[in-house]
């Protein structure tokens, strides 16, 4: 079969303060899975082919990378299977009239999809564009699987992990076991992705240190915060790659394709000590000149000054914490297992040993009371106290697959097929949402307590450590940057006020 996967573009807000599209990590590893089974493959990478275009969309949406026409154009006129991967719900808008485009000009062709937002809503996604099936979650196996059965035109029924219709009813098969041997999982394809325009337009979610790619070392997560859909897509096993082959892989792509910054996407990336110093070391043995940024996960306990020092030492300079919120409360409601006293510290010594802290916060959970963002306010302060260098908060956002997300549509709150529900959540990306799901709060007032944690937590941080705003205005005039405040800063507003002229007059599509 000739074999073409697709990457669609992503929709944003115009001047939003969404992130960029960074190099697709999962296609890669179906990609290589496909190439290690003998498959040729082709790619067809639209955030990255279409870098710096953008294209007006509806309303006040934006369209970031190649439109479908082109995409269409570049897919090989003999492919017979067209792979779509989706992981965020918000680019789902234009990613199905992507699918529409490409089955209108290969009307035999079988089109298939998978990633996270796939794999949460599987139905909508057959009942909105023309696929013929979804892969849920991990990929590797069942994409071979699936393409093995389909080339011997064998019993669709027997593939687990997949959904079709069939006559018009929905099927979903019994779901695929997770793999366990994790560390024989063939290494994305990067060779098929045009990685130097990544490199060339500084595509990085972290902050940028020169040629970045993601990685993953681990695989799944235990926890099942009500607000993440990942216990549908990966369920709850937890599996680690062997340190010296996750080291291995790190080592080939610094020597072949000078990567010296690496992001890593892991759901809870810190979970061993034994295993991050091992990590650690190797890195160090080698003599590898590399940075990478980690997310430390919910378990941040296990970064104690030792870990840390660690990390630092082998190039973890940017590392985020995610506590989500300062109220016991509400950790205990979304079933974060995070344990406060636990994180400051953990903090404390990331700060000690040289590291960049950002936090991640999400306030107006539906139950957040007054109460509750006042105890994260005084969470913050303390995390400023303890050395933190960055936050961002984010309004709560129902994802698909989440349970929260369920309970909203259970009580007639939310309607996926309602194109607004997606509307809302490209304009979560804002730094003001659109729509808030708490009971006791309207928009206005979440506004005033963003504004509140950003003051709290910038306010104290300038205070305790008065040379950390003088070391940011230095960075922001030389352009070089250390934080992810640094980084925002100058895209949202020097370098956006710029680029605002420039999508006004771009043509719709
Ligand atoms: C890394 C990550 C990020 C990174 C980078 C994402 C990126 N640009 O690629 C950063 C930190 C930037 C990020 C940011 C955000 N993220 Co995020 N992120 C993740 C995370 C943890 C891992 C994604 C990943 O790359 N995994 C590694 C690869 C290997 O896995 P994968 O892509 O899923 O691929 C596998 C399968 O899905 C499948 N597959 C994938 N594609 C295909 C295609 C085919 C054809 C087949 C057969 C199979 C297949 O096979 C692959 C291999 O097994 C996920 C959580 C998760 N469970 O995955 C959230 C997740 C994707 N993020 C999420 C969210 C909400 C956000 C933010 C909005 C958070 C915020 N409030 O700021 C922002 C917004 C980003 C933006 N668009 O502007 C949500 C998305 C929910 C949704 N339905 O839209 C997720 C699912 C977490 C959650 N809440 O449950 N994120």
């Amino acid at each position: 079969m000739n074999i073409c996967l697709v990457k669609p573009p992503i929709l944003h807000k115009g001047a939003s303060f969404a992130l960029m599209p960074t190099p697709p990590l999962g296609l890669a590893y179906i990609a290589g899975a496909l190439k290690a089974q003998g498959h040729h493959i082709h790619v067809v990478d639209a955030s990255a082919e279409g870098a710096g275009e953008i294209n007006h969309f509806r309303a006040e949406i934006y369209v970031f990378g190649l439109p479908k026409e082109q995409i269409v154009d570049l897919i090989p006129e003999d492919a017979d299977c067209i792979c779509f991967s989706f992981m965020f719900t918000n680019n789902w808008l234009y990613g199905r009239e992507v699918v529409h485009a490409v089955r209108e000009r290969f009307p035999d062709a079988i089109l298939i999809a998978g990633g996270e937002h796939a794999t949460a809503a599987p139905k909508f996604c057959l009942d909105q564009s023309p696929l013929d099936f979804i892969v849920l979650g991990e990929g590797e196996e069942t994409i071979v699987e699936l393409i093995d059965v389909l080339e011997r035109n064998g019993d669709i029924d027997t593939v687990a992990g997949i959904a079709y219709q069939r006559n018009g009813e929905f099927v979903q098969r019994k779901n695929r076991k997770r793999i366990t041997k994790v560390s024989d999982i063939p290494w994305p394809a990067w060779e098929n992705f045009p990685l130097d325009k990544y490199f060339a337009n500084r595509m990085t979610h972290g902050v940028y240190r020169g040629n970045t790619l993601p990685v993953m070392a681990t695989r799944g997560c235990p926890y099942t915060c009500t607000f993440c859909s990942n216990p549908l897509m990966w369920g709850k096993a937890y599996e680690m790659r062997d340190p010296k082959e996750f080291v291995d892989e790190l080592e080939f792509l610094h020597k072949t394709y000078s990567v010296v910054n690496f992001d890593f996407y892991d759901l809870t990336a810190m979970m061993v000590k034994e295993w991050i110093i091992e990590m650690c070391n190797e890195i160090v043995a080698r003599g590898m000149k590399i940075n990478y940024q980690l997310p430390s996960g919910t378990r941040a306990e296990v970064i104690d000054f030792e870990v840390a020092q660690a990390l630092y030492q082998s190039g973890c300079i940017n590392i985020t914490y995610a506590p989500e919120s300062g109220a016991p409360g509400v950790l205990h409601a979304v079933k974060k297992q995070v344990n406060i006293k636990e994180m400051l510290q953990s903090i404390k010594y990331a700060n000690k040993a040289g590291m960049i802290i950002h936090l991640n916060m999400i306030l107006g959970f539906p139950n957040d009371t007054h109460k509750d963002l006042w105890q994260t306010i005084w969470f913050l302060v303390r995390c400023s106290w303890y050395g933190a260098h960055d936050m961002a908060p984010a309004v709560f956002t129902p994802y698909p697959g989440s349970t929260l997300y369920n309970r909203l549509v259970k009580q007639g709150k939310l309607d996926l097929y309602d194109d607004n529900s997606i509307i809302e959540i490209i304009e979560s990306y804002d730094l003001w949402p659109s729509r808030v799901y708490n009971e006791q709060m309207s928009e206005t007032a979440l506004k005033i307590y963003i504004f509140l944690f950003t003051l709290a937590f910038y306010g104290s941080n300038y205070i305790f450590r008065p040379n950390r705003l003088f070391k940011t205005i230095r960075n922001l005039i030389i352009s070089k940057h250390e934080s992810r405040l640094e980084q925002i800063l100058y895209k949202n507003f020097i370098r956006n006020f710029l680029d605002i002229f420039t999508l006004r007059s771009k043509t719709s599509i």
